[in-house]
């Protein structure tokens, strides 16, 4: 009998790659989506007829109790969130209730449904925030800097609370950032990529942003969720850090980006106080050696790999 699994946030960029992955692992995907007045299914459009789509809200614990019910998976990725960094200082209630209390409401509904479901959170190395040692592994201690931090500080916790009170099979990913062609177009990767392919394109004459000497640890998507299915898959429980281990800042990214469609950054790039935050989170870099000796697990894309990836894609969709 196919294993079943259930993805929350599966109309986001992580849930489309993850129900890739684990379709080709052979299970039965169920995804949970949250009401909206037009269908947003663009990512998984190309596996829509392999998915089985349910209603459900994080903000409804009653929703995800039926969810569960109906469906009886055996693992659970709870992947749904506020997850832009930006919008948690214009919006940090909603961010609270979404990505913090969202995963304990989804906790109690695995304790009342079937406490023997593994469960996967998807936690952030935007929990290291102001950081208190380089680089960052499972025992770095978290200073978050924004309230999207400090939701996911709490998601991390009560992640691991009802794992010790209550023995149940949770994991949290603490995952460093990651991309790919199918980003939201907010973030700075996928901001910057489109905004080249629109110059190139002659629709655009300059691309506005804030910081550009932040440094993150930029990986590929489709490597991020074959860790997530890992984590689920070991006899115990655990907590892991999955980065690529290498930091590149905002202007480096840029500097790669434009160069791939043959153009100077330093032509097109205007900072805008606009983009800066209250708050920024300056360096990030991860130390995965723990998802490498327990998962086996590494990235296949780096840095650069990526960038021209997501470059070319822009390009072409444009040209389509
Ligand atoms: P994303 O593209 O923004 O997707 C977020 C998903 O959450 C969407 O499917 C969204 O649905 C859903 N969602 C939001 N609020 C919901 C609610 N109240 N109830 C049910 N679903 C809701 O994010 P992502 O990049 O795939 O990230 C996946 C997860 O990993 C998030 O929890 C994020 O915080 C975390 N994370 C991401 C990264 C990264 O670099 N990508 C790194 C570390 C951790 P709609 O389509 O309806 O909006
Ligand atoms: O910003 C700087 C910005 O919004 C990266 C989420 O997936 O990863 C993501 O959070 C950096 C920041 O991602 C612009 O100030 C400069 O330093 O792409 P971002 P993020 O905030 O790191 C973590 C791991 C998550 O968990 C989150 O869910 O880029 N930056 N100029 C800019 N950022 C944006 N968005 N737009 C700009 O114009």
């Amino acid at each position: 009998m196919a294993k079943r699994a259930l993805i929350t946030g599966i109309t986001g960029q992580d849930g489309s790659y993850l129900a890739e992955h684990l379709l080709a692992e052979g299970y039965e995907v169920i995804g949970v989506m949250r009401r909206s007045s037009t269908v947003n299914i663009e990512r998984i459009s190309h596996i829509q007829d392999r998915l089985t789509l349910l209603s459900g809200d994080l903000m409804d614990e009653v929703s995800l109790i039926n969810v569960l019910r109906d469906c009886r998976p055996h693992e659970v990725y709870n992947l749904a969130a506020q997850s832009f960094v930006q919008a948690s200082w214009s919006q940090p209630v909603l961010t609270g209730e979404t990505t913090a209390l969202g995963v304990t409401r989804m906790l109690d509904a695995i304790r009342i449904i079937d406490p023997e479901i593994r469960f996967y959170q998807a936690s952030s190395s935007e929990m290291f925030g102001r950081v208190q040692a380089v680089p960052q592994d499972e025992n770095t201690p978290f200073y978050p800097r924004s309230p999207y931090g400090v939701a996911k500080v709490y998601g991390h916790w009560i992640t691991v609370n009802y794992r010790e009170s209550y023995g149940l099979h949770a994991s949290s990913g603490i995952l460093f950032n990651h991309e790919s062609p199918r980003r939201g177009l907010e973030f700075v990767t996928r901001k910057v990529t489109n905004g080249v392919a629109r110059i190139k394109n002659g629709l655009d004459t300059e691309l506005r942003l804030g910081n550009l000497e932040a440094h993150r640890d930029w990986g590929y998507a489709a490597d991020y969720v074959r860790a997530m299915w890992a984590m689920l898959q070991r006899d115990t429980p655990d907590d892991f850090v999955i980065a690529t281990g290498e930091t590149h800042s905002v202007r480096e990214l840029c500097e790669v980006a434009f160069a791939a469609a043959g153009l100077n950054y330093e032509e097109f790039v205007v900072v805008d106080p606009v983009f800066f935050r209250p708050a920024e989170v300056d360096l990030l870099v991860g130390d995965s050696s723990k998802a490498h000796r327990l998962l086996g697990w590494k990235c296949d894309v780096d840095f650069y790999g990526l960038v021209e990836m997501m470059v070319a894609a822009d390009l072409q969709a444009l040209q389509r």
